[in-house]
């Protein structure tokens, strides 16, 4: 297919809050949409992370990118964080770089293996193609990134869903402790 021919253009970034301008694709998650990704059951409907996309066709000839702000907060002693998602093309690799606040970046290949690495203003990581990878928040103020990603590398959340990651991160004495998930199932 022939890639859009795009007009060269910019966007601002508020890097404390993460907000984008003008106009970007918002999408909020809220506890609800997130039932079976925690733990514990959660008893309220907060927002747990929004993510602010920049409009790009998502075809392999473009980048992708976005912030995303994970608010501070936890569902029994498990801190709040994204779904994670393998890429459904999954060879399509991502970097991420903080701008704000302060959180760990989980990430598993399909066997199992896992690394995590610290997210703080200022850090990129880079996230190479067939590793799922879920934010965590483990601060008290709102975690936020922006990410850049492959136009075409699309999401499969079916797979994390399905088995969950191999670790969680939780509270333990004040602060974050990288666990063993008692719920993943390992392939
Ligand atoms: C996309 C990239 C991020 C996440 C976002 C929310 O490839 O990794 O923009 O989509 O951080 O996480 P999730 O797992 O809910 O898509
Ligand atoms: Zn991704």
């Amino acid at each position: 297919m022939t890639p859009h021919l795009l007009e060269p253009f910019s966007v601002h970034i508020d890097f404390e809050s993460g907000l984008l301008s003008p106009d970007p694709v918002v999408l909020v998650r809220r506890l609800s949409s997130l039932a079976g990704y925690f733990l514990q059951n959660a008893d309220t409907d907060s927002e747990v992370y929004s993510v602010h996309e920049i409009r790009v066709p998502a075809e392999r000839d473009h980048l992708l990118s976005s912030t995303t702000i994970v608010l501070p907060g936890k569902v029994g002693d498990e801190y709040y964080m994204t779904k994670g998602h393998f890429h459904a093309n999954r060879d399509r690799s991502e970097i991420y770089l903080t701008l704000s606040g302060e959180g760990l970046l989980v990430m598993a290949l399909e066997n199992g293996t896992t690394v995590t690495k610290e997210m703080r203003p200022g850090v990129v990581n880079y996230v190479p193609g067939h590793w799922a990878h879920r934010s965590v928040n483990t601060g008290s103020e709102p975690l936020v990134f922006y990410a850049v990603y492959i136009g075409d590398a699309g999401y499969d959340y079916a797979t994390i869903a399905e088995r969950g990651f191999p670790v969680v991160v939780v509270d333990r004495d004040g602060g974050p402790s990288v666990v063993p998930n008692p719920r993943y199932l390992a392939p």
